[in-house]
């Protein structure tokens, strides 16, 4: 895999098995960089930022306190669709959908600097993104019905096992992923899976990722 020269941290490779979104609707009430330490405790190899109605203050502020977190954890750190908060805190990557800035613009203006996930919905965007080096994974999904997101696609395990067979970038499988049905993506030939609310649900950050770590961790 290709990797951003500037950042030796991840020379080794990107370690994207259980990785773990924020969320402004369900990290209430505690202090989210205290969430995002507790899912990095239990397990998580990667945290991304996604914040859908923050100014761009509150989310420079939050990104930078997160960016502590994973820093002191060694974990990788990604911004979701603003590359003006990734460049502002200097954070490791940024990760974007089909309507936000073009892949092909931000690698211009980046380089190797950050690591460059793309969300894909169909199997054209799949195979769109296999022609474009600087992307260094996929994000594939919905893989199941999601109360996190409104406008999903719908996209079930078979889909998902035709992505991942042809992929030639890391696959990152997302939407209604939980304990119950994490092994079921596994089987797919998926080693990555990304999550929210089965992490996010409620004070039980820790166990939550603990318990789906685990399940990864059997299953590979
Ligand atoms: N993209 C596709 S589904 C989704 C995103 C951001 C939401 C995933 O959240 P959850 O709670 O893990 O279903
Ligand atoms: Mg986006």
């Amino acid at each position: 895999m290709r990797m951003h020269k500037l950042n030796k941290k991840f020379a080794k490779g990107l370690d994207l098995r259980l990785y773990v979104i924020t969320d402004e609707n369900l990290i209430k009430g505690i202090d989210i960089a205290f969430a995002v330490e507790e899912a990095i405790k239990g397990g998580a190899t990667v945290i991304q930022y996604r914040a859908k109605r923050k100014t761009g203050k509150e989310m420079f502020y939050e990104a930078l306190k997160i960016k502590e977190k994973c820093e002191k954890y060694n974990i990788p750190f990604i911004i979701n669709d603003r590359l003006d908060i990734a460049l502002a805190v200097n954070s490791d990557g940024i990760h974007v959908g089909q309507d936000d800035l073009p892949v092909d613009k931000i690698y211009r203006l980046t380089k190797d600097k950050l690591i460059i996930g793309l969300s894909t919905k169909n199997l054209e965007h799949v195979l769109k993104a296999n022609q474009k080096k600087f992307v260094d994974y996929i994000g594939f999904g919905s893989i199941f019905p999601t109360d996190t997101k409104k406008d999903i696609t719908l996209n079930g395990l078979k889909t998902l096992e035709k992505v991942v067979n042809i992929s030639n970038k890391p696959v990152v499988a997302i939407g209604g992923i939980n304990h119950k049905n994490v092994v079921d993506v596994l089987k797919t030939g998926c080693r990555n899976i990304a999550v929210i609310s089965a992490v996010f649900k409620d004070k039980n950050i820790y166990e939550n990722t603990a318990k789906l770590r685990e399940l990864i961790e059997k299953y590979s």
